[in-house]
């Protein structure tokens, strides 16, 4: 399976404008070499310790409900001109969405686990043989095997044996390490599908995403306004300190953080920005409808899928997209250490039950 160099130059873009395609054919018949990559179906993981978690190292994802029909502005006018336009974040538009459920907190380790004992899924990033990793995460002996980088971003690396289990590679182990409460990342918009499904669930479309971010408040930055430290509280999980260098984790994570850490808005909803990244349904677009839109799914087609609320790994300065009209994509097998999901359901509304009396 070759890497993916879109996935690469979209990774990039997270942060900067690579102004060439960052891996030769060279590098990447090397990477293959070095992660003896296996087929399609097979696993290079085969062999691994059964996973000894119990229900109770992560919390149960109950979902939030909104039961009537809702209205909203989606995406952005700019009013504190801070928007990405390129990533087409504006116009605001008006939507209007049909009653769904979506998950309170980003899927955790520990469902996705659940998951795999259940199906023996093997994901992308398995079947490929490795995952992107900020280098700065990586031990020393993990870290000294890799040679390959990304042109324009080179903290990014791809990471043999990193996937949902070994975020850092081959040394680290979400269940040994206590992460079964922290979302599941080294997941394709592919994976996150088959997730939903396996749970009855789909992935949120775009407007419900945004919908759900936004809590109820108008053209806010963030879920909970526009203060981004209200009584000089973290609400988010992001980066502090000066990218890529330091990690001052003033919010108390250097990486990814517990799904139930950060509570964000008046619907009840944990990270919908920070943390981690978070896949949605849509294929990705900068040109909106002008019209009204009822339950817009995006376009038919394209070539990457939208994801939401930036990550761990963003600062004002390099990806100020911890924001809810910010957007980004990548392709969908793209898979990183920064990018999860959390899942959504049509509601139908109950029929009620015949109360006449005169039959
Ligand atoms: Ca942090
Ligand atoms: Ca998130």
């Amino acid at each position: 399976m070759v890497i993916n160099t879109l996935l690469i130059l979209v990774l990039a873009l997270d942060f900067v404008s690579p102004q060439t395609l960052p891996l030769t054919k060279e590098d990447v018949e090397a990477i293959e070499q070095d992660s003896k990559v296996v087929g399609s179906g097979e696993t290079l993981f085969a062999k691994e310790e059964e996973l000894t978690f119990t229900k109770d190292s992560y919390p149960s994802n109950d979902m939030i409900t909104f039961k009537d029909v809702v209205h909203f502005m989606m995406g952005t006018d700019d009013p504190n001109n801070v928007a990405i336009t390129g990533d087409g974040e504006t116009p605001a538009h008006f939507v209007g969405l049909e009653p769904f459920s979506i998950d309170k907190f980003e899927v955790s380790n520990g469902e996705f686990a659940e998951f795999v004992q259940a199906t023996n899924f093997v994901t992308e990033a398995e079947k490929f043989g490795n995952s992107f990793v900020m280098e700065n995460f990586l031990s020393k002996e993990v870290s000294d095997k890799i040679t390959q980088a990304v042109a324009g971003a080179k903290w990014w690396v791809p990471v043999p044996r990193a996937y949902w289990r070994r975020p850092e590679g081959g040394d680290s182990d979400v269940n040994k390490d206590h992460r079964m409460n922290h979302p599941v990342v080294h997941v394709s918009w592919n994976d996150a599908v088959a997730f939903c499904h396996w749970k009855g669930k789909r992935l949120p479309t775009e407007a419900e995403w945004e919908y759900a971010c936004r809590g109820g408040k108008q053209d806010r930055l963030y879920p909970w306004g526009n203060k981004f430290q209200p009584k000089g509280e973290f609400r988010l999980n992001i980066w502090q300190g000066k990218f890529p260098k330091e990690n001052t984790k003033e919010d108390g994570f250097a990486s990814t953080c517990p799904v139930d850490q950060f509570k964000q808005n008046s619907f009840g909803l944990y990270n919908m920005v920070g943390n981690v990244w978070e896949w949605t349904a849509d294929w990705f677009t900068t040109a909106h409808p002008t019209k009204p839109q009822k339950n817009p799914k995006g376009p038919s087609h394209g070539k990457d899928k939208v994801k939401k609320g930036g990550s761990f790994m963003c600062s004002k300065k390099f990806c100020y997209r911890y924001r809810c009209s910010a957007r980004d994509k990548n392709s969908a097998d793209s898979s990183s250490s920064n990018l999860g999901f959390r899942c959504a359901k049509t509601y139908n509304i109950p029929l009620k039950e015949n109360t006449r009396t005169d039959l």
